[in-house]
Parts: C-alpha cells; sequence; structure tokens
C-alpha cells in the first residue's frame, strides 16, 4: 500500500523523499500593515486617469434627445428633466465603472481578464471558508478553545502573520497562479515563490529545480518528457520508477506550457498515468486542472495587483554552480533581488529567503536593505552533529548569526517546542536562545502534516506524545505565537493561521 508520496523537502536538501509525508516549506516574516498595502494600491488605481467618458457621453447623448422629432415636440421644461435624467444616469453609470476600474488589479497580462474573482470596492476581502472553525470545533476543551469560539463571526483581514507556503498547497498545485490567489483570498499578508532557474537562466516558481515530475503534467507530454535529465523508467514491480525532471532542462517558454499538478508520484507505478495519479487523500486534485506555472517576475507582478508582500526563496541549485561554467551563485542571488527592484518594489515588503547561509550573508553585504530582513532557513537539523537540545553544537550559534548580520531564523516547528515534566507544550532551548540573541523567529509548516490523529510526523515530532487530533494544531499555533513569540508561520492552508491571528490581534 506504501506507493510513492510527496516529495520529501525537508528542504534544506530537498531531494529526500519522505514516504506520505510532506515537504517542507519556508517561512517569513510579519509585521502587520495588511490591509494598508491594499488600500494604498486602491487609491492609485482610484487616481488613474479615466478615459471612457469622452466616447461614453455623446452615445448618451444621442439616445437620451433625440433631434428633429415634430411628432414629439419637446419642451424647454421637459428638456431639462431629460438631462437632469441623462446627466444622472450617467453619473450612475460612470460610479459603476470608475468602481469596476478602482477594484480591477492592475496585474498586467490578466490571463483569466476577471480580476481574480475579486468584486468589491473595499480592497481584497478575506474569505476564510470552513477550515478553521471546523478545526476549532475539533479542539480539545479548555479556555482557548473557548476564546476562539469567540472569533468565529469576524470581521476577518489579511496578516503577515500568515504566510502562503507556495501558495496554499494543501489543495491547491502548490507555485501556481490560482494557489497564490487562493492564499491571498485566505488573508495570508505574505506569500512564497520558491525560486530556480530555467536552461536560458530566467527565474521562475517551483520548489526545486528538480521536481517537475512530481508537480507539474510534464510525464504527459512525451516531447518534454523526452528532454528530462532522468528520463522515465517505470516500476517493474520490485525496482521503484525513476525519473528527474529539471527547470534547466527546459526553456522558459517550454516550462511555461507546462501544468501543475499536486505534488505526489507513486513509486511503483508501472505506467506514466500510475506515476502521477497519487495524490493523498488529505488533499485534492480538485484545483488541479488547468494550474498556471508563473515566473519569478510575473510572480512579483501578481503579489503587486493582490497586495500582499513577498517572500522569495533561492532554491539550492541542482546543477553545478557556475552553471555553463558563467553564472555564479552570486549572479542568481542577484537576480532574484534584481527583479524585485526593476519590478519597483520596495525591500521592505521582500522577505527573501535562503537555507544557504551564504546567501543570506551576500544579500546583508550586496543589497543591504534587502538583506535586513532576509530569513535564513535553519535546516541545520539534517546535519548528525547537531543537537537540537544542545547549543554548543550550533555552529554558528545565535550569537554569531547576529553578528554576521542576520535577523531572521526560520527553522521547522519542531526545533521551537518541547514538552514540560507535566506535558505541557513549551518553547524549547533553540527558541529561548535566539530569541535572547535578538533574533526574530518565522517558522514552517502548519497544515502540512495531514490528519494528526497518528502525532503528527516530522513538524510535530519533539511533541507528538500531545498530539491525537487535528485541533491540537490550534493549540500547538497559541504556543509559537505567544510564548515562543514568533513574527510568523508559512501554512498549506493560510485560512487557519488567519483566523487565529485576528482572533489574538496579530
Ligand atoms: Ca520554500
Ligand atoms: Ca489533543
Amino acid at each position: 500500500m506504501l506507493f510513492g508520496g510527496v516529495r520529501g523537502d525537508h528542504e534544506p536538501y530537498a531531494d529526500s523523499i519522505l514516504l506520505f509525508s510532506l515537504a517542507v516549506p519556508c517561512p517569513d516574516k510579519a509585521t502587520s500593515i495588511p490591509f494598508a498595502a491594499s488600500t494604498r494600491s486602491l487609491s492609485r488605481r482610484r487616481n488613474q486617469p479615466f478615459t471612457g467618458l469622452k466616447s461614453l457621453s455623446p452615445m448618451l447623448k444621442e439616445k437620451s434627445f433625440p433631434t428633429g422629432s415634430k411628432s414629439h415636440p419637446v419642451t424647454r421644461k421637459e428638456n431639462v428633466m431629460k438631462h437632469r435624467h441623462a446627466i444622472i444616469i450617467l453619473a450612475a453609470v460612470l460610479t459603476v465603472l470608475v468602481s469596476a476600474a478602482a477594484v480591477v488589479p492592475a496585474e498586467a497580462g490578466d490571463p483569466k481578464g476577471n480580476a481574480f474573482g475579486w468584486n468589491n470596492t473595499q480592497g481584497h476581502s478575506v474569505q476564510l471558508g470552513p477550515r478553521p472553525f471546523f478545526l476549532v470545533q475539533d479542539m480539545d476543551e479548555g479556555p482557548l478553545k473557548e476564546t476562539l469560539k469567540q472569533c468565529t463571526e469576524g470581521p476577518f483581514k489579511r496578516t503577515d502573520f500568515s504566510i502562503g507556503h507556495r501558495g496554499a498547497g494543501l489543495q491547491f498545485p502548490e507555485h501556481t497562479r490560482e494557489s497564490y490567489v487562493a492564499a491571498a483570498r485566505m488573508g495570508a499578508g505574505i506569500v512564497e515563490c520558491d525560486v530556480t532557474f530555467t536552461s536560458d537562466r530566467e527565474l521562475v516558481c517551483r520548489h526545486s529545480q528538480c521536481d517537475l515530475h512530481t508537480t507539474t503534467n510534464i510525464l504527459a507530454i512525451p516531447e518534454l518528457a523526452a528532454k528530462c535529465s532522468v528520463p522515465f523508467t517505470p516500476s517493474d514491480g520490485t525496482t521503484p520508477a525513476s525519473v528527474e525532471c529539471c527547470t534547466s532542462d527546459l526553456t522558459l517558454e517550454e516550462f511555461k506550457s507546462l501544468k501543475g499538478k499536486m505534488d505526489a508520484y507513486n513509486e511503483w507505478g508501472t505506467t506514466v498515468e500510475e506515476y502521477m495519479d497519487a495524490t493523498p487523500n488529505y488533499r485534492t486534485d480538485l484545483y488541479s486542472t488547468d494550474g498556471t506555472l508563473m515566473t519569478h517576475a510575473e510572480s512579483i507582478n501578481l503579489f503587486k495587483s493582490l497586495g500582499v508582500k513577498f517572500t522569495p526563496e533561492l532554491k539550492s541549485p541542482s546543477v553545478a554552480m557556475p552553471y555553463e561554467d558563467d553564472y555564479t551563485q552570486e549572479e542568481y542571488a542577484q537576480q532574484m533581488i534584481d527583479e524585485y527592484k526593476m519590478a519597483g518594489v520596495s525591500a521592505k515588503k521582500v522577505y527573501a529567503q535562503s537555507f544557504n547561509l551564504y546567501d543570506v550573508e551576500y544579500w546583508i553585504h550586496a543589497e543591504p536593505e534587502f538583506g535586513a530582513q532576509a530569513v535564513f532557513l535553519d535546516g541545520r537539523y539534517e546535519d548528525p552533529a547537531f543537537d537540537q537540545t544542545d547549543p554548543t553544537t550550533w555552529d554558528p550559534s545565535m550569537d554569531e548569526l547576529v553578528d554576521k548580520g542576520v535577523n531572521i531564523i526560520a527553522p521547522p516547528m519542531n526545533l521551537l517546542l518541547n514538552l514540560d515534566d507535566n506535558d505541557q507544550i513549551v518553547p524549547s532551548v533553540y527558541a529561548v536562545d535566539a530569541r535572547a540573541a535578538g533574533l526574530d523567529i518565522i517558522t514552517w509548516t502548519l497544515e502540512r502534516s495531514g490528519f494528526l490523529k497518528s502525532g503528527g510526523e516530522f513538524y510535530y515530532e519533539s511533541i507528538t506524545d500531545v498530539i491525537d487530533n487535528d485541533g491540537d494544531m490550534l493549540t500547538v499555533l497559541d504556543v509559537l505565537a505567544q510564548d515562543v513569540g514568533i513574527i510568523g508561520i508559512f501554512s498549506d492552508w493560510p485560512a487557519t493561521v488567519t483566523f487565529y491571528a485576528n482572533c489574538m490581534g496579530l
């Protein structure tokens, strides 16, 4: 029955594979200026010149004031009344048009042309759906549950505490336009594009340079599948299937022709179809019919129009660097920042992440404004020499990270939590030490573990003894927010975090 799973990305050393576990992402920071951003962009749009009046006005006049009709003489008084009526109608029409213009996002080339389905004059309304309330009902009895029950009627608003991990990966194919829009809809104040590059060195959003065979339909397109670094070999029943398809195997144009699917694979698949059909039962293929892949630049444009902030992660290349002997790691790291500068995005809205401390240090020195809130993703737990309970094994130490100019550290949430002697969830030594050194903490990833009835696996590893129902994730979130003092958390379903943060005023 164990056939495959989701690409394990306990992200740093990204090619490990965990059967039926989830990939790990990255987080970012939260202050809370959610709505201000969308309000500002809204007023900018309102200030844009409206050009529809000239053509509309004559048309209305002609319809309202037919001339030369002797059989229907028009008195001066009636004429004035009709003028008034026309002006009222014209004003009404203009009001509608101006309102529409005000809410149409400024994203160039919006392929669906529908303003993401939003249609209101108050900015992007936040909608949480039923899941957060399902989780509150599922919580163990206690004061936190009673507090959260008081918040179920809203109002709900966007918050930077809520970070969309690869968009909204619980139900939408990761790093697709649809997934990003869903994250913003659920109140994520910050959304993530994991960044890698194509053969023509264009930056694109994918969790790994070599995950196209699990996150897209590439294997179903023979001419593109033929370009994969490792062509598909099906399982023969005793040996797992093998395949590896990388963004660097394709040009940007070829990459853009793919469609996103839920990240999963069946390693025992004896056909392409069997290999691709493996979405875990706590996810869904319901929104995977037309997943739109994006370049990093397109994600910037989209996030700007959605009014959300940015947390790009520079993914470790799977090819040797310098790529083709002349594309260096520094150029790659710089290219990512340059795309924000070219788009006119303030560094204050960008939380660049990397598991590679060298990348973070590069930004701190080469792009200090971006470096000031760059996020060091801590993947050192995969190093056998690293003991999360023993600070003497942490190299560099928290203080040394601060000395290097690092301001934000982002470990997986299991590193931040422990159980005390009474089996209460409490901050870990790691969490206390990071805060004491002056580091801000972002963590990952909520809503990525499926059902929690069996302890929650990786993300709950350090507290697994007290995890036995899905509502427990809100208890864990509360400890992270109130006791650890995180500034934000990545989630595969941002609505859950948005709900909690709104209730607690975060
Ligand atoms: Ca990530
Ligand atoms: Ca419980």
